[in-house]
């Protein structure tokens, strides 16, 4: 969505925080011993709390109030009865709407000490973050993002995952600008506008550069790689970009 007004500005915020906050909570309570369901259930209770709606259950009729995703899983974990293991690489995604407004965010990350390889993909998804969060600015093509976001994999030895990507968000969980990508494409001649709101997720592969489908029709996962998202919401405008997620 383009937003226009102050309500729409802070519709966008609320549902920000409420799931930034969820997301929090989410990885603060990821120890070794607790299951995807028991996180799943707690972000529920939270949504309900909070006045919010599972974007994942509300619009796709997902099988959980949060997508988690345990190592050679990458995104749309289905929470269950996996235990957490010391070591393991997470991921938690957790987007919700509110009065209308949608906003998305995810954090991966490493449950206590585990192989530096996943430190390290964590640490460089933040910096492609980073990196393309410079190039959200109204007036630039969306396709600097992608560039930025795989220089930052390159740089470290790291790829990406070109068949996942950020997307629109606002009036639903995924809108147009359809896709962000996470490498170059000289094609992309998207334009990124005052007031438009974007989920940005950067995908940081050790290897392979495409996830396949698991047969639960939903888990999306990799063969041989490992890899770290971390997603915001953010407002694009001329003052800098607004990350309502944070
Ligand atoms: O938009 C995502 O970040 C998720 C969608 C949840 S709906 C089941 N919040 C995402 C991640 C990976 C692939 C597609 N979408
Ligand atoms: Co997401
Ligand atoms: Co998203």
């Amino acid at each position: 969505m383009i937003v226009k007004t102050e309500e729409d500005i802070n519709g966008i915020k609320e549902i920000g925080k409420i799931i930034a906050s969820i997301r929090d909570e989410l990885v603060q309570r990821t120890i070794p011993g607790i299951t995807t369901k028991e996180l799943d259930d707690l972000a529920g209770d939270l949504f309900e709390n909070a006045g919010a709606v599972s974007a994942p259950k509300g619009e796709y009729d997902f099988p959980g109030f949060t997508c988690i995703s345990v190592n050679d899983e990458v995104a749309h974990g289905i929470p269950g009865q996996r235990v957490i293991q010391e070591g393991d690489l997470v991921n938690i995604d957790v987007s919700a709407s509110k009065n209308g407004y949608f906003a998305d965010t995810g954090i991966s990350f490493v449950v206590g000490n585990g192989e530096e390889i996943l430190t390290k993909i964590c640490d460089v998804a933040k910096a492609a973050f980073e990196a393309g969060l410079q190039k959200v600015k109204p007036g630039s093509k969306m396709s600097r993002i992608g560039k930025a976001v795989h220089e930052t994999a390159k740089q470290h030895g790291l790829t990406v995952i070109k068949n996942l990507t950020g997307h629109g968000v606002g009036r639903s969980i995924h809108e147009a600008p359809d896709h962000i990508l996470n490498y170059y494409d000289p094609w992309d001649n998207e334009i990124l506008k005052d007031g438009m709101v974007i989920a940005f997720e950067p995908f940081i592969s050790t290897l392979e550069e495409e996830v396949f489908q698991k047969n639960d029709g939903w888990t999306y996962a990799t063969k041989k790689s490992y890899v770290a998202q971390i997603e915001h919401t953010i407002i694009v405008t001329k003052d800098g970009p607004i990350i309502v997620t944070l």
